[in-house]
């Protein structure tokens, strides 16, 4: 597989070439054998260490059981997998057959899957044990069922199913499979996987990426930027399911011959601190609310890994006194940056030596960004825009969704429903969602300021907050407010929370009402559901 240039001319976006005949999977790990490097670590998970050798063989056997399953170049498969090594087997197993996987986020209900099984026409769905319930609730709504392979997890309670003749067994067809497969002749601009992306309304959209996307974003983000080497040890606690995950524990560590750790579990603080302890990585990838709840509990000591360099957020915006306080506690910085399921992964970021908290930083170089105003002309520096972007990762178009492929791809622009202001240093500050602004007083408030500010507050873990209408019928902001352990919601606090952000922003933009909760309703990827709380 010949290697990839990038080239870097004065002036110019750094440019990724491929060659006409090009297969992502056979790029990401044949390199590495033929280098020599087969021995090195690829991946750690629960059932021990895998190398590149190890990965290549495993890949060869999932595109060959695929093949001897009746699955043809260009069906759809559905991966619905916790992070073991399976995941990458299984995906880059397809990949080099030209088979599509299509990613099922773990999180989501029977429902959910069985849209998006019918909706992508899926032939096979590859199922981690401890998911197979969940599956088969949704298969039982379907006309048409597609074959199951069932895969052994860390988090599987029986193996009842294994009595069972309609599932077939991963590890089986593993075993029963040639470990050669020569990849297939794809392109660079063939289809290669598929994520689904959830909108505020409608269904689900099933964004077809092409096999150039995944080194686009290795070479652009992950090398550029964030500059990750072959000694590297990362550990997402983003899911390979999401493509925040999938770049961090995949593309990016494959792009290099660096290793990823996998972990199956949720990562709550315990997790994530066994893990950071175990394998000592050197690449942390977290959310936002990770990261906040990690400084908010006990478990995450200062220490745990001393071989931790740097760590990255993205998904939401990571609020200025989280980032400060991660870098005060742990002697080392969160880059974020905004990415999203269309454009693959992450096209504006801070940068090791500029780093500046509460803001997303400047463009990936190979992005170009534009801020345009209701009139769709570029806004003046300094004023809030729509944030439209353009770059060699967009997703090709949304699957049987014209309507929403023609709102979301322009020619080579994508519209990313975020506003953004660009401030007089060219750093990029987010604003808010295009479809949660509110206006009040007739000025717009972004509820995003509000929550940063009220988060700043010692009592708050987290808040969100969404316009309500008062007395008048005009619209003020809410606040919903979740405590920090240990903090009792009373009126005295109500009150002093409603002057702290009086006092932290333009008074108009204080939350008139407060009201605590337990928790706020989220997404599967942890997004907050504003809707619910409008409702
Ligand atoms: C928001 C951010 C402010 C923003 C993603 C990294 O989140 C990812 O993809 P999704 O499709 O959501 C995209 C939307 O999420 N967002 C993401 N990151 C930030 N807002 N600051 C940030 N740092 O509204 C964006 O339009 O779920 C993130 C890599 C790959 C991804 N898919």
């Amino acid at each position: 597989m010949p290697d990839h240039r990038s080239e870097t001319h004065a002036g110019s976006p750094p440019r990724v070439s491929f060659p006409r005949c090009y297969n992502a999977a056979a790029d990401l790990v044949d390199r590495h054998l033929e280098a020599g490097q087969g021995d090195r670590v690829a991946y750690y998970d629960a059932s021990g260490r895998h190398t590149y050798a190890d990965l290549a063989e495993r890949a060869a056997r999932m595109g060959n059981a695929l093949s001897s399953l009746g699955v043809e170049r260009e069906q759809r498969i559905a991966l619905l997998l916790l992070d073991t090594v399976d995941f990458p087997a299984a995906f880059l197993g397809s990949l080099r057959a030209g088979v599509v996987p299509v990613l099922l986020n773990t999180l989501l209900t029977p429902k959910d899957y069985a849209y998006m099984l019918s909706d992508s026409r899926a032939a096979l769905v590859i199922v981690s044990d401890a998911l197979l319930p969940k599956l088969e609730a949704a298969l039982a709504e379907l006309p048409e069922k597609p074959r199951v392979l069932v895969a052994d997890s860390p988090l599987g309670e029986s193996d009842d199913w294994k009595a069972r003749a309609e599932y077939v067994s991963l590890a089986e067809v593993l075993a029963a499979a040639s470990p050669h497969l020569s990849p297939t002749s794809t392109t660079p601009d063939d289809v290669a996987f598929w994520l689904y992306s959830s909108g505020s309304t409608g269904a689900p959209k099933g964004t077809v990426h092409l096999h150039s996307h995944l080194m686009q974003t290795a070479v652009l983000y992950a090398q550029g930027v964030l500059q990750i080497r072959a000694d590297d040890v990362v550990y997402s606690a983003a899911k390979l399911f999401f493509a925040y995950g999938l770049g961090n524990s995949l593309t990016f560590p494959l792009s290099v011959g660096a290793s990823a750790v996998l972990s199956a579990g949720r990562p709550t603080p315990a997790e994530v601190a066994r893990v950071m302890r175990e394998y000592q990585p050197s690449i942390f990838c977290g959310v936002p609310t990770l990261f906040a709840s990690l400084l908010a509990s006990p478990e995450l000591e200062t220490g745990v890994s001393p071989k931790l360099r740097i760590s990255t957020s993205a998904g939401e915006a990571l609020p200025r006194h989280v980032g400060e306080a991660w870098s005060t506690r742990f002697g080392s910085h969160i880059l974020d940056g905004i990415g999203s399921t269309e454009m693959l992964h992450i096209f504006i970021s801070n940068r090791h030596d500029d780093i500046r908290y509460g803001s997303s930083g400047h463009p990936v170089p190979g992005y170009q960004l534009k801020l345009v105003g209701d009139d769709g002309e570029p806004v003046p520096r300094g004023e809030e825009g729509s944030l439209w972007v353009s770059g060699p990762s967009a997703a090709a178009f949304y699957w049987n969704n014209r309507e929403k492929s023609l709102a979301t791809f322009h020619g080579p622009w994508t519209r990313t429903g975020d506003r953004y202001v660009c401030d007089e240093d060219g750093y990029y500050v987010y604003s808010g969602r295009a479809d949660d602004m509110l206006k009040v007083g007739g000025i717009w408030v972004s509820p995003f300021e509000v929550e940063s500010a009220l988060g700043e507050h010692s009592s708050v873990l987290e808040a969100a907050v969404v316009g309500h209408e008062d007395a008048a019928g005009l619209t003020k902001p809410k606040a919903f407010v979740v405590l920090k352990p240990g903090q009792t919601p009373t009126e005295a606090l109500e009150a002093e929370l409603k002057a702290f952000v009086k006092q932290k922003l333009a008074p108009y933009k204080y939350p008139r009402w407060i009201e605590f909760l337990e928790e706020l309703p989220k997404t599967a990827t942890g997004k907050i559901q504003r809707y619910r709380l409008r409702a």
